[in-house]
């Protein structure tokens, strides 16, 4: 470290965080004509974003740095949230919001001839993830900075994030996301933390001098993680936290034989092959695929994660013990589960600590998040795959196995039954690698994420582990959303106006606030207020729809949007029946009716996975009628059908304030918790939804008069599954109706939809045709009332007002003090 006497120098020119508008503008023109080496004579919009983006790095990285210092020197325990998704979307806007910076910059930037808009239009998402569970990581990892609290988020740092969707007659087209082109300001390059990560090999066991056995990994491949650092900043604080990504590189050894033999190419082709392990983000949301490189992408990234979390602990010289004191790990759904057996590994092969003191540590330090019980989302790795990428971990796994499996005998020696039910290996040919209950064993809490859903979970797919640890390890932590990007950021309209109401916005603080706007609901100035605010965020996805879709929609229609990812059990196949269930209405209506009905605007948008034919085929068939009912002349404006290409966070940001109706219509029992949901209400949107995950909490806090509910309980759902697979149940009518217009060929090619139809005729899994009925019916509720201005906003109003409770700061607080047991740690 520097000598004191040279400290001095330091200190006078240590770069302070600027603080004026001037100060900005002369990093500004700084970074343009340094970092950039341009000048004002080629700056375009997106030099400007540049350098504008190094300004405020520098700035957040002066408060990163302070940050890290004082969780060092206070030494006290550190959560550490390990997900293999950061759907982040873009950094600018949050970063000015976060570091109390965005009227400077906002004037800065406009007095230089920059608008602050088209700057913050250059910079491409940050879309390392697929749907809700990585955009959740990404708004608890602003929750930890914004409540102070000591954390780190840990990720990959892919080449690709989630494919680009393009929509090319009727059908999706996926582009690879390269989206380093122009390099990334937000992310420091920490070329010198290099870790080592070895790959297949074998093990061997030894006794040593001291008479214990000794067991060794090698003879493996090796690669090398690098780590990339994102500052975190949280709002309202100084509080920087970092998000390190790896990405990985070939070892600089790396075949230094065949090189030196002259087999350059194949050299250089093997270690190309070391840089693909974190190349690209695999595209399934709440879908298994095992393959390889997905688990070579798990063990990669836990590795050196473990690697570094536990390189910091040694660095406070305590003893081994005192590791879950200072260390909370947190995995987010099973993808991290390998950090168990890591962990346990170090311990026991590295460190030299017993076996159960060891395990000790290790349940001490993890806790676990499940996020869905769909079977097919379940990771399983088969054991001979697993075996030979990683040998010795699969031993680890056999040995936690055989003790978790004697503890049971002991405790239930009646129940033979049990043993094979609850087993980490399950006995297929070949043999399975039950991740859950790897992770299950492995910590000492476990959650679900809406109440619902973390009631299904003790009843269902981990009923046994009730059974066995009792019901305590088992909890709830509902999910929650940021209010700085999904209200102040996304609808700063809204924002304005609520802050006038409850004094300041220190309901982005804290969310509860809204409280205040309640008794506003009924006040007429308020609600024209409000109103002109939503028709303000309308007319700015109707301008996005003219230009991306070609399509006039009429502001005044009701705007009913479904955005969230493809997927059968969203059952984006029913709202979509439900349009051409409204258009063949429509086409039968007399003059006089129509002009009784209530206009409509149904947007859809949202990515398949590239392999996942029912949901590829739900959306052409979203685009066919699209086609036919926006070129119908009977229909007019009383409906239009849009889908939104390639649905991603910056394009949430203009959805979701636009909304007057969202769907969140579910099978019920089968949307963990769903995220949207609360963005969509908070925005002043009414729900349209089923009876599950987090709609039910919603419905408790807002009150069932300012939400649309139907379909069956989760409670029938079994029942009805069994009787379609065993009686003829009868095709709802009005469903039958609709069949017939698609299978008559009134939005093309009908053969393309016989399968579509056939899941539905067939054992109808997801219970499209049992809720039909029953969604038409609260469909038509939803144009009735929306005839009724007054009550429609005051019911809008009423319902944001209630939302205060979806905070992701509370959220996080309810894991730090149930699950991770640490505590915030102020800046000032
Ligand atoms: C998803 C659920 C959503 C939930 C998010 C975040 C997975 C495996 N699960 O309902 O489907 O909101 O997780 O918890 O992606």
């Amino acid at each position: 470290s520097i000598p004191s006497e040279s400290r001095q120098v330091w200190q006078k020119f240590g770069v302070k965080e600027f603080g004026g508008k001037e100060e900005f503008q002369q990093e500004f023109i700084r970074h343009v004509e340094t970092t950039l080496a341009r000048s004002m004579y080629n700056c375009d919009d997106l030099a400007a974003y540049q350098a504008a983006s190094q300004a405020i790095r520098d700035r957040l990285i002066v408060a990163w740095n302070k940050t890290q210092q004082k969780h060092t020197t206070k030494d006290r325990k550190r959560v550490y949230y390990l997900s293999l998704e950061f759907l982040m979307g873009r950094a600018m806007d949050n970063a000015m919001l976060n570091a109390g910076i965005k009227d400077i910059t906002k004037s800065g930037v406009a007095d230089l001839g920059f608008k602050i808009e088209d700057l913050l239009e250059q910079e491409p998402d940050a879309a390392l993830g697929n749907g809700g569970l990585g955009r959740l990581a990404a708004c608890f990892i602003d929750s930890i900075a914004s409540t102070n609290y000591p954390g780190w988020g840990y990720g990959l740092r892919y080449q690709y994030g989630i494919f680009k969707q393009r929509i090319v007659d009727g059908y999706q087209v996926e582009s690879p996301d390269y989206w380093l082109t122009f390099s990334n300001p937000w992310e420091i390059p920490r070329y010198e933390i290099q870790i080592d990560i070895m790959f297949y090999g074998y093990t061997r066991k030894y006794t040593n001098d001291d008479g214990k056995v000794v067991h060794v990994w090698e003879g493996g491949e090796q690669v090398q993680a690098v780590a990339y650092d994102v500052p975190v900043p949280g709002y309202g604080t100084e509080t920087t936290n970092n998000l390190r990504l790896w990405a990985s590189k070939p070892t600089r050894e790396f075949d230094f034989e065949k090189f030196n033999a002259g087999d350059y190419e194949s050299s250089v082709r093997e270690s190309q092959k070391a840089e693909t392990i974190s190349a690209v983000l695999y595209p399934n949301d709440n879908f298994y695929s095992g393959k390889e490189l997905r688990l070579k992408q798990q063990y990669f990234w836990v590795a050196a994660s473990l690697n570094d979390i536990v390189r910091r602990f040694k660095k406070t010289h305590r003893p081994w013990k005192e590791f879950p004191d200072q260390v909370a790990i947190q995995l987010n759904d099973t993808h991290p589960t390998l950090a168990v057996v890591e962990l346990q590994r170090i311990l026991i092969d590295m460190e030299g600590v017993e076996w159960d003191a060891a395990w000790n540590i290790v349940t001490n330090t993890f806790g676990y998040t499940n996020h869905t019980v769909l079977p097919e989302a379940l990771e399983k790795w088969p054991v001979p795959l697993f075996t030979n990428l990683l040998p010795r971990h699969m031993e680890i796994i056999y040995e936690i196995n055989l003790f978790f499996l004697q503890k049971v005998e002991k405790l239930f020696p009646k129940e033979r039954d049990l043993l094979a039910r609850v087993s980490i290996i399950e006995e297929s040919s070949p043999q399975q690698v039950r991740m859950a209950y790897l992770a299950i064993i492995g910590s000492h809490k476990v959650n679900g994420v809406a109440e619902l859903h973390s009631e299904l979970i003790k009843t269902t797919i981990f009923k046994d582990f009730v059974t066995i640890y009792g019901p305590d390890k088992f909890m709830n932590v509902t999910n929650g959303i940021t209010p700085r990007r999904w209200l102040h950021q996304a609808n700063p309209k809204l924002s304005d106006l609520i802050a006038s109401k409850v004094g300041s916005y220190d309901f982005l603080k804290d969310l509860n606030l809204l409280k205040k706007i309640e008794p506003f609901a009924h006040d007429p100035k308020f609600q024209d207020e409000w109103v002109t605010i939503k028709k303000f965020n309308k007319a700015r996805l109707a301008a996005h729809i003219k230009q991306s879709n070609g399509i006039d929609v009429n502001v005044n229609a009701l705007f009913d949007v479904q955005v969230k990812r493809i997927h059968e059990y969203k059952r984006q196949q029913m709202n979509i029946f439900g349009v051409i269930h409204r258009y063949l209405s429509i086409k039968a209506m007399t003059e006089e009716e129509k002009k009784e009905a209530t206009p409509r605007v149904c947007i859809f948008g949202g990515k398949s996975a590239p392999g996942y034919y029912m949901a590829k085929t739900i959306i052409k068939l979203i685009n066919a009628v699209s086609e036919v009912v926006n070129a119908d002349a009977d229909v007019g404006d009383l409906l239009k059908v849009v889908f939104i290409a390639d649905y991603n966070v910056s394009k949430a940001e203009i959805i979701v304030p636009a909304s007057d109706i969202s769907q969140h219509i579910s099978t019920a029992g089968t949307e963990a918790s769903g995220t949207s949901n609360m963005k969509f209400v908070l925005n002043g949107g009414l729900i349209l939804g089923t009876v599950d995950g987090a709609n039910i909490e919603i419905t408790r806090e807002v009150g069932e008069n300012n939400i649309f509910l139907f379909g069956h309980l989760a409670e029938s759902v079994e029942d009805l599954r069994h009787k379609h697979r065993f009686s003829d149940v009868p095709l709802d009518p009005n469903l039958e109706k609709v069949f017939n217009a698609i299978e008559s060929g009134t939005f093309g090619d009908p053969n393309i939809y016989v399968s579509l139809i056939s899941s539905v005729t067939g054992s109808d899994y997801y219970l499209v045709s049992d809720d039909f009925q029953s969604y038409l019916d609260a469909q038509k509720l939803v144009d009735q009332d929306f005839k009724n201005k007054d009550t429609w906003v005051s019911r809008s109003i009423t319902a944001v007002a209630n939302m205060g409770f979806f905070s992701s700061d509370r959220a996080i607080d309810e894991y730090a003090e149930s699950i991770w047991n640490v505590e915030p740690i102020a800046m000032e």
